[in-house]
């Protein structure tokens, strides 16, 4: 079971940059749901994408898995595929421990490997589904361009990558009101002013944000030709490519 999310809520005397250790498993499933706007309609849209975009004896591909949740939901997408296997793939080990444990309580026919390492060593061959569900922005910008030109020659004609993001935005007024929605947004997940603004510390420099616009440009960049929002909640939102 999800532990409630407090790791912010008493006065830290430093703040350290946000890593994805045991202290931050332990409350994962809660924390991403409470901080992410419209986190669990991906997820679960995520099996509706596979459904319809996977191909029999290909490989699909969570790349930054943390627990799972969009591989099980691949997973439950695959279900009248045949000879599909599902790469999971997360640096932290404490996540990529949990993770296996997480999956395996699960019973399914559809094979998943889970891997340390981190998603620009791993070769992507023979894909239908890619997903990036809340980790390019993780990635130091340079790095950003190479891992998708490697998915891009990865994938089969025809697959897809599911790419899910907080955006910033070049308008300064819709930039504040959507940044101010998802702080609205955080309140109403029960989380004090303390908590979002320590946590805002802890985030600064290790998550990146691109907006829509540099997404776009940079996908083409990659080989994508077919780049869509398939959905947006405030400044978080989904991109689909098509190879
Ligand atoms: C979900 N997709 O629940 N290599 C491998 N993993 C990485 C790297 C890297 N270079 N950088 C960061 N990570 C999940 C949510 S969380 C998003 C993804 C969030 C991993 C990191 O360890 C973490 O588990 C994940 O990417 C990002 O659908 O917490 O906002």
């Amino acid at each position: 079971m999800s532990q409630t999310d407090n790791i912010f809520s008493i006065p830290l005397d430093k703040i350290d940059s946000f890593s994805f250790d045991q202290q931050v498993v332990q409350v994962f499933p809660d924390m991403i749901k409470r901080s992410v706007p419209g986190y669990e309609n991906i997820i679960n849209s995520i099996a509706v994408i596979t459904q319809r975009c996977a191909v029999d004896n290909s490989n699909l591909y969570d790349l930054g898995c943390s627990l799972g949740a969009a591989t099980l939901s691949m997973r439950r997408g695959l279900s009248d595929k045949a000879g599909c296997q599902i790469i999971s793939v997360d640096n932290s080990s404490a996540m990529v421990e949990s993770c296996k444990q997480h999956i395996h309580a699960y019973k399914s026919d559809i094979p998943v490997s889970v891997l340390q390492d981190d998603i620009c060593n791993i070769k992507i061959e023979n894909a239908s589904v890619v997903v990036l569900n809340f980790t390019l922005q993780f990635l130091t910008p340079e790095k950003r361009l190479s891992l998708l030109t490697n998915i891009y020659n990865g994938l089969l004609p025809g697959g897809v990558l599911v790419l899910s993001e907080k955006f910033i935005f070049d308008d300064p007024k819709s930039h504040q009101l959507l940044i101010d929605l998802h702080l609205d947004f955080k309140r109403s997940q029960g989380y004090s002013e303390l908590e979002i603004s320590q946590k805002r510390s802890s985030l600064d420099n290790v998550l990146i944000s691109d907006t829509v616009e540099q997404h776009y440009q940079r996908l083409q960049q990659a080989g994508f030709q077919h780049n869509d929002l398939w959905y947006q909640c405030f400044n978080f939102g989904s991109i689909l490519s098509i190879k």
